[in-house]
């Protein structure tokens, strides 16, 4: 990757120049990401939340939020809904979620079970010793599914919250047939055209062993369970240090990376702004997907996990998406074909320059014209605060969302 400015300036380099911009706006057209329900409403951490006036207090308020967001950005389509919070009726709920999308022209995204709220669930949902009880989680993960399958979304994402806290008081092996059985019965319910992934998290809730808790544990259960069980990466579910775009490119090699929740931490699975902390990770993360062939690449989701807590949530949503889209057009600017030759010659430091340098690249300029050329605010963070969406949400939610400091959705 030779410098923009400098290239620009020769004959040659104005080739160049237009052959990385048609690059970095072809990665620009394809590039979606989804936004999280629960994004927009007054979630905080498990200690509590600063409650926000603007916050959307219910499901047409997320969807006329994710609308914004995707008019503003014109990569954030779908909105991925967790079952308990926004379809509390369950199925019967579908209908009214159909008239939003149609509404607001935001399609439903992924539909995430929700496993870990009820009482019952204390000893665990689909590995708990009840079969009565894991025979509840399996009923709300098949009408999960016929939920999806009604709304037409491809992605059921299942997160298990189960664990144990001390050692001895479970067999982590029985529950590994429990959680198979479950997961190979809820595949068994799937369309044609849907998939289920699945998530890992090596603690919390459980502190001591969680039953699904790194890329491995999930690879092989989404493997037992069928080829429509995929893995999920959520970046703030992994151990301090680890190399997750080594399991992004493991996963990719195997055909079995489902899609991310990207996020972003400092300590443990805080839900930061993407990037905020690292955003060369995310870069490396990207990297993986923009050199995997178109084939690898279509079938992998892009999905946002965050809760902002401090952050104004339509700002910070769209700052997340913006800083994705940034971070994506950092790793399209890469030339892999040189990048594979200073590989395979061992150039080490020829390498690591070809890949750097399109990090530390400023892409601002060329995504400002891809905006532009697309129709799009050219600043969406400073159209959304002249857009005075923002005050207006908070004029009418204002009164709804005083005194809603009780739980996490
Ligand atoms: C768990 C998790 C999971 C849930 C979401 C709200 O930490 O990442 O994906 O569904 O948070
Ligand atoms: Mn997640
Ligand atoms: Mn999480």
């Amino acid at each position: 990757m030779r410098n923009l400015e400098a290239a620009s300036m020769t004959a040659n380099g104005v080739g160049e120049l237009a052959r990385v911009t048609e690059r970095v706006w072809k990665a620009l057209d394809e590039f979606r990401i989804e936004v999280p329900s629960w994004g927009f409403s007054n979630t905080g951490t498990r200690f509590g939340k600063f409650v926000q006036a603007s916050a959307a207090t219910n499901i047409e308020e997320k969807f006329a939020d994710a609308a914004q967001v995707n008019v503003l950005t014109g990569a954030s389509p779908t909105v991925a809904l967790h079952v308990l919070w926004d379809l509390p009726g369950g199925l019967k709920d579908v209908p009214a979620i159909q008239a939003l999308e149609a509404k607001y022209g935001v399609k439903s995204g992924s539909i995430n079970p929700n496993l870990f709220q009820d009482q019952e669930y204390k000893y665990g949902s689909i590995a708990n010793p009840s079969a009565e009880i894991r025979g509840k989680a399996l009923k709300h993960l098949l009408d999960s599914v016929e939920i999806g399958r009604e709304l037409g979304s491809k992605d059921v994402s299942m997160w298990i919250a189960d664990g144990s806290n001390y050692p001895g008081t479970q067999s982590m092996r029985r529950r590994i047939d429990w959680m198979s059985e479950v997961l190979g019965a809820t595949h068994a319910a799937l369309g044609p055209d849907q998939r289920m992934l699945v998530e890992y998290k090596p603690f919390e809730p459980a502190f001591y062993h969680t039953d699904i808790a790194d890329w491995g544990m999930a690879l092989e259960l989404a493997r037992r369970a069928g080829p429509k069980a995929k893995v999920l990466v959520d970046t703030g579910h992994h151990y301090q240090g680890t190399n997750i775009e080594q399991i992004v490119a493991w996963l990719l090699h195997l055909g079995e990376l489902g899609g991310f929740h990207f996020n972003d931490r400092k300590y443990a699975d805080d839900d930061l702004t993407l990037g905020s902390i690292d955003p060369y990770q995310v870069f490396r993360i990207f990297h993986e997907i923009v050199s995997a062939s178109e084939d690898e690449r279509a079938h992998v989701a892009f999905m946002i996990d965050q809760s902002h807590n401090l952050k104004g949530k339509m700002e910070a949503m769209v700052q997340t998406v913006v800083s994705a889209q940034e971070l994506y057009a950092k790793a399209a600017l890469i030339d892999q074909s040189r990048l594979a030759e200073l590989q395979q010659s061992c150039r080490l430091v020829e390498a690591e320059e070809c890949f750097r340098s399109a990090f530390w690249q400023d892409v601002r300029p060329i995504v400002r014209e891809w905006r532009q050329a697309r129709g799009l605010a050219v600043d969406p963070l400073a159209a959304l605060r002249e857009s005075g969406y923002v005050e207006w949400a908070a004029k009418e939610r204002g009164s709804r969302n005083a005194g809603s400091v009780s739980s996490y959705a």
